[in-house]
């Protein structure tokens, strides 16, 4: 029999975390550097020492777990996902990829395997973009960080960054010499309904697709909602009504493999008897290669009279072939079956392919559902998942 992960363990685990920050309706609100997100990487961190492995929290917050090899100079096999959630998210979505981590290393230690990488479990600081988005990967990774105008707003993120006692200033400070990775894996739900309507159990990412986002403003007058005549209004709220319905129409019916979504929309002064006079609308859009986000974002915004402020932006990012390679073979290994897919979410996957060679593996989403409280995957789906990381980690490791 291969060695497995203790499933009853990380189920203990699971349960546990989901209960830290959990929603009246069965979800999660661990938004990034939350009171609850904090609380769950104190836990992490306590579970970790429990198992008597080593812990260390770095300097944009990255929380892990380490299983040191005996060599101190021995690189480091990167394990994990992010604790943080959307507001009102799943349970799963990240959460499963850490714990997951967590067993890997347990597992590995009580079987007092000597292998010759550090595994080390990491739950990523911010990936949801609740402040800036993929914040603590960009950081380990040495990429810019977009800190002057974030996603989340400048003052949610000092706020943040001062609740959870990290510096500004001192966030790159966590960056990682690429030379001392061996590579980074990360378990995650699919988020989608391939692999569950295709009755696959794990899916290979091949590749992740680029987002850009955008704040579009729309001004208008405002004006008294009773006395002013329908057509003599400035209706900012009727421009960005419009725009929604446009920027869905151009991409159902010309850029069918792009997803574009407007998550949020404010009207001010946002009353009854107020023609609104200003509108905020936050565009994002995704696609798998540059040149299609260039032409969709030119498409988009062709002859829109709005003030267009860009936000947030990742590039579309192909996964490491050693990775999927040893991957689909911790599936055969397990007779799991497997295919390769893209990944229409974003990862922290994305920002570590940028230094070292990184991969991620799926387990199904019931119905596709994520980013809700329904969101579900079957237990033995998230054994499998910890399963093939542990086989998938170990062949990375003699790599
Ligand atoms: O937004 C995403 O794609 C991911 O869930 N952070
Ligand atoms: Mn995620
Ligand atoms: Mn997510």
């Amino acid at each position: 029999m291969k060695m497995q992960i203790d499933a009853q363990r990380l189920r203990s685990d699971f349960d546990a975390l989901a209960a830290i920050g959990v929603t009246p309706d069965g979800g999660v609100d661990r938004s990034a550097l939350n009171d609850a997100h904090l609380e769950a990487r104190r836990w992490f961190l306590e579970r970790a020492d429990a198992a008597g492995l080593e812990t260390a929290v770095d300097a944009a917050g990255n929380h892990s777990a380490l299983l040191r090899a005996h060599d101190a100079n021995a690189p480091t096999l990167l394990l994990g996902s992010h604790l943080d959630s959307v507001p009102n998210g799943g349970r799963y979505d990240g959460a499963l990829g850490v714990l997951a981590a967590l067993e890997v290393l347990r597992t590995v230690r009580d079987a007092e395997l000597e292998l010759p990488v550090t595994l080390e479990a990491i739950d990523f600081t911010d990936e949801e973009g609740t402040l800036v988005g993929l914040l603590g990967s960009y950081a380990v990774a040495g990429l810019p960080l977009e800190l002057a105008n974030p996603r989340g707003g400048r003052d949610v993120l000092v706020e943040a960054l001062a609740r959870a006692g990290l510096e500004e200033s001192r966030l790159t400070d966590a960056r990682r010499d690429p030379s001392q990775l061996v590579a980074y894996l990360e378990l995650h739900i699919e988020q989608g309904p391939r692999l569950e309507g295709a009755g696959v159990q794990i899916g290979v990412v091949t590749a992740i697709v680029g987002a850009r986002s955008f704040r579009v403003t729309f001004a208008g007058r405002a004006a008294h909602a009773g006395t002013t005549p329908m057509d003599a209004r400035a209706d900012a709220g009727l421009a960005a009504a419009r725009f929604v319905d446009r920027v869905n129409r151009i991409v159902v019916e010309e850029f069918p493999d792009a997803v574009a979504t407007v998550g949020a929309l404010e009207l001010e002064p946002g009353a009854f008897n107020v023609v609104a006079g200003l509108a905020h609308v936050s565009l994002e859009f995704r696609a798998q290669d540059e040149e299609t986000l260039d032409r969709l974002q030119a498409r988009l915004f062709e002859g829109v009279d709005a003030q267009v402020e860009p936000v947030a932006r990742w590039e579309p990012t192909p996964l490491d072939p050693d990775v999927r390679t040893a991957i689909a073979g911790a599936a055969d290994e397990l007779g799991l079956s497997w295919r390769e897919l893209t990944s229409g979410a974003g990862h922290d996957a994305q920002a570590l392919a940028n230094v070292t060679r990184s991969g991620m593996l799926f387990v199904p989403s019931q119905n596709g559902v994520s980013h809700n409280p329904a969101e579900h995957t079957s237990w033995d789906d998230c054994v499998n998942g910890a399963n093939v990381l542990l086989h998938a980690a170990l062949a990375l490791s003699r790599r």
